[in-house]
């Protein structure tokens, strides 16, 4: 079962992807995402000029071999652009595997622990008002866990909140955007937003809220200790995460749980944390963090330490990667709970997918491999389309962690 051609396929039916194709001699393909949001064509120059030469003639059953050759064997390690190349054959590797036994990629690692994923929704409004109501409306639709952002009064972008009527989607075009940030603003304003939801919407519906890498560690103890509470499901990356020792703080001063590790491409990244009970949802996934086999060593390790999953699945994860996360999420036994960020329509025509979302879960279906195609000639009507995550600056023009 040698591969016999690796195509890279970078599309943009509404944003931007990159797609890995891997093809046997006997005609089997498997796909696997290697979309990196705002840095795409690093990635597929990864792959095509340094990965593909080496994996022409491998056999693709080899999947464990593969990923170690392609991590020990580039000597330069870990970090997001090569952890996604990796993450995408593994993934497509995993999807042939699948085809060849003609069973849906769950089965083949271990099979179902769960009837169907718990998902959660994005729900985000300019003034509370809105935010409210949007909370309302994918309660409405049916989901059990809704993730909440709302804007600050006095800053014009808030993390997580759209510009216009169309839903939110982090990456713009062109050049990236500036933002204005300030933490005294946001600090005064968000226990508000979730003391309004209690109110309104009970303690049956799961929040969460995510402080995208803003605050110091001292500062989300501070947020942690007001949203108690208010009992979130979660509050996810606090701090910006390349200081780890920093949760430990975090951990002193409040009992509201933390997640973390959107960002993170390794073991190695989410070791400290995981180890030393400093986080409750670990948010690595297939795409960032070297696809399926890498994503369930991490969930073991989590596993030994009370640590649950709470996969990223942002838009910018492709469908491919929804679905290998949703294979991911079904089998494994320390699953938390999955985001869910619906595609645009034309993204779902470009990748036909057998997952499904039914009233508040999901479930990747039963098709051999992941379940998830890419049309190819579709995909070619949408090239490339440069776009970038914005940036935020303080009010004295200091550049700030978006
Ligand atoms: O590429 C960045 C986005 O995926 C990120 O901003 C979304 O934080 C995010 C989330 O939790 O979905
Ligand atoms: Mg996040």
């Amino acid at each position: 079962m040698r591969i016999v051609d690796a195509q890279v396929i970078v599309c943009s039916p509404g944003r931007n992807f990159v797609t890995l194709k891997l093809v046997t001699e006997d005609g089997v393909h498997g796909l696997g995402d290697a979309t990196l949001n705002g840095r795409e064509l690093a990635v597929a120059s990864y792959l095509r000029d340094h990965v593909a030469p080496l994996l022409i003639g491998r056999d693709a059953r080899r999947i464990e071999d593969t990923w170690q050759y392609l991590y020990k064997g580039a000597y330069w390690r870990r970090g997001p652009v090569t952890m996604t190349a990796i993450g995408a054959v593994d993934t497509a590797l995993w999807d042939i595997l699948g085809k060849v036994a003609n069973l849906p990629v769950y089965q083949l690692l271990g099979g179902a622990s769960r009837e169907a994923v718990t998902v959660y929704a994005h729900a985000n409004g300019r003034t509370l008002d809105d935010t409210v109501a949007a909370v309302g409306r994918q309660a409405e639709a049916g989901y059990t866990a809704v993730r909440a952002q709302c804007g600050v009064p006095g800053l014009e972008h808030a993390y997580g909140i759209a510009t216009n009527d169309a839903p939110y989607e982090p990456a713009e075009k062109g050049l990236p955007p500036e933002t204005v940030w300030s933490t005294e603003r946001y600090l005064d304003f968000v226990p508000s937003v979730f003391d309004r939801l209690r109110r309104e919407l009970g303690f049956d519906l799961l929040l969460l809220h995510d402080v995208h890498h803003r605050l110091t560690p001292i500062e989300a103890g501070r947020l942690g200790r007001a949203l108690e509470p208010h009992a979130l499901f979660w509050m996810e990356d606090p701090v910006p995460a390349e200081h780890q020792e920093a949760y430990r703080i975090i951990r002193q001063h409040t009992t509201t749980p933390i997640a973390a590790g959107e960002v993170f491409n390794s073991i190695f990244d989410c070791q400290l944390l995981i180890q030393e009970g400093l986080i409750d949802y670990i948010r690595a996934t297939v795409a960032h963090a070297g696809g399926i086999s890498h994503l369930r060593r991490i969930a073991g390790l989590a596993e030994l330490h009370h640590v649950r999953t709470g996969a990223h699945g942002a838009t910018d994860l492709s469908p491919i990667a929804m679905a290998a996360a949703l294979h991911f999420d079904l089998s494994v036994h320390n699953f938390g709970i999955q985001e869910h960020m619906p595609h645009t329509a034309d993204t779902d025509r470009v990748f036909p997918h057998a997952y499904r979302f039914e009233r508040g879960f999901m479930h990747p279906g039963e098709a051999p491999g992941l379940g998830v195609e890419i049309d190819q000639g579709l995909a070619a009507t949408f090239p490339y389309d440069r776009a970038y995550l914005p940036v935020a600056r303080r009010g004295d023009g200091t550049l700030h962690s978006w």
